[in-house]
């Protein structure tokens, strides 16, 4: 046995406890006027092992600064904006733009809760990867994101997504990164937040690698075109804003997607109001893979479809909860029944190994609507730990 300084310190405590114990009644302490000034608090808790230096603050399960999946948490906009990071995780608490039942704002806080029996440094055994092996993680909170104007809410989140898309990976790769300006730039993953987020997320990808192959798992298109919700009043004249099911329409006409379809929706299931609804939205760069496609061409089949639709292009992932099955994720904005299991996202995500994913995001968990077990907000957490694994395997290179 290796006798290290911290063992020292704390044999040091307890043989203190035990001369205390030698006649006297439990409960003892084991600090006293003597040894308190001895004492290295640092030697006596610090991690383990220097490699879990990056899971320092939470070293269980259940205790320490809960952060997504145990990666450091830094204040990637203050004090550490120096520090880099292969992949920042960013919560987007913004739920003003929903159409059903609100409470996202509370999503990031609560995929985090979910993921406390994740960790960045445990193995993802199907997948066969450990994600630190590859990527530097960090968690950087939430972006302010103001209450009272969505607007300039969503300005502040594309502001603070260009900034963690501005900086240098910690990692470099052997060739030629598919970046624009060739160099190796940080991922993001933003735990949502509505689905209106994915806007100006697309606008900082975009800005990175040129127009990006979008992979949307959901059970509604969300390429609505902005109209006034028909059964509202609304003002003659007034604008008309974007909206969780409105963010693709704006995303095509911004030039954010991958031109000739090769983009798909995965998952989809809900009902439309007109035929036009699936019209427009193959005009504006979609094809589609519905829910019944997990009987009807099983997980190998809706890999395959995804495959084939996204080429080699830079891939974006965005996934509403809403796409698993309200049985196993029923704390969503607007659920639909008929949708996949876990068990079936987890063996479709593993099927995308190899494609280059240059950003994700998971979007319209809403914590207050979960099971007291917190069913939706651990199959969010496990989503974007299969995510990171995915990022982990491949690097952005050409
Ligand atoms: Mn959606």
């Amino acid at each position: 046995m290796v006798f290290t300084p911290r063992l020292a310190a704390a044999t040091f405590v307890v043989s203190q406890a035990a001369q205390v114990l030698a006649g006297v009644q439990y409960p003892v302490g084991v600090v006293n006027s003597e040894n308190v000034h001895s004492l290295n608090f640092t030697e006596i808790f610090a991690p383990y092992d220097a490699d879990m230096s990056n899971e320092a603050w939470a070293r269980t399960a259940y205790n320490g600064l809960t952060t997504f999946a145990r990666a450091a948490p830094i204040r990637c906009f203050g004090a550490d904006a120096e520090t880099e990071y292969d992949v920042a995780v960013i919560g987007a608490p913004f739920d003003t733009a929903t159409s059903f039942r609100p409470g996202a704002r509370f999503g990031p806080n609560g995929i985090r809760k979910g993921s406390r029996r994740l960790g960045i440094s445990r193995i993802n055994v199907p997948a066969g990867i450990r994600i630190t092996d590859h990527l530097d993680v960090v968690d950087c909170g939430d972006v302010p994101m103001v209450l009272t104007d969505n607007k300039v809410a969503l300005r502040q989140l594309e502001l603070a997504n260009a900034a963690l898309l501005s900086g240098t990976s910690v990692h470099s790769y052997t060739g030629k990164s598919i970046a624009k300006d060739g160099k190796f730039h940080p991922r993001v993953l933003t735990l949502g937040g509505d689905h209106t987020i994915t806007l100006p997320l697309l606008r900082g990808v975009a800005s990175v690698y040129g127009p990006v192959s979008v992979i949307h798992f959901d059970s509604h298109l969300d390429t609505w075109k902005p109209k006034p919700m028909a059964d509202s009043p609304w003002l003659p004249g007034e604008e008309i804003p974007v909206s969780h099911g409105s963010y693709f329409y704006y995303a095509h006409k911004e030039g954010l997607l991958a031109p000739n379809n090769a983009n798909i929706h995965v998952g989809i299931r809900g009902a439309i109001n007109s035929w036009e609804d699936y019209e427009d939205d193959h005009k504006f760069g979609w094809v589609i893979s519905h829910a019944w496609d997990a009987e009807d061409i099983g997980w190998q089949g809706i890999v395959k479809k995804i495959r084939e639709t996204v080429g080699d292009n830079p891939v974006y992932i965005t996934l509403d909860i809403d796409v698993i099955d309200p049985g196993m994720a029923p704390a969503t904005g607007t659920p639909e029944i008929g949708g996949f299991t876990t068990r079936e996202i987890k063996k479709i995500l593993q099927g995308l190994a190899g494609l280059k994913i240059v950003g994700a995001d998971i979007v319209e968990v809403a914590p207050d609507y979960d099971t007291q077990d917190e069913i939706t907000q651990i199959a969010a957490a496990n989503i974007g730990w299969e995510i990171l694994g995915l990022m982990a395997k491949t690097p952005l290179t050409e």
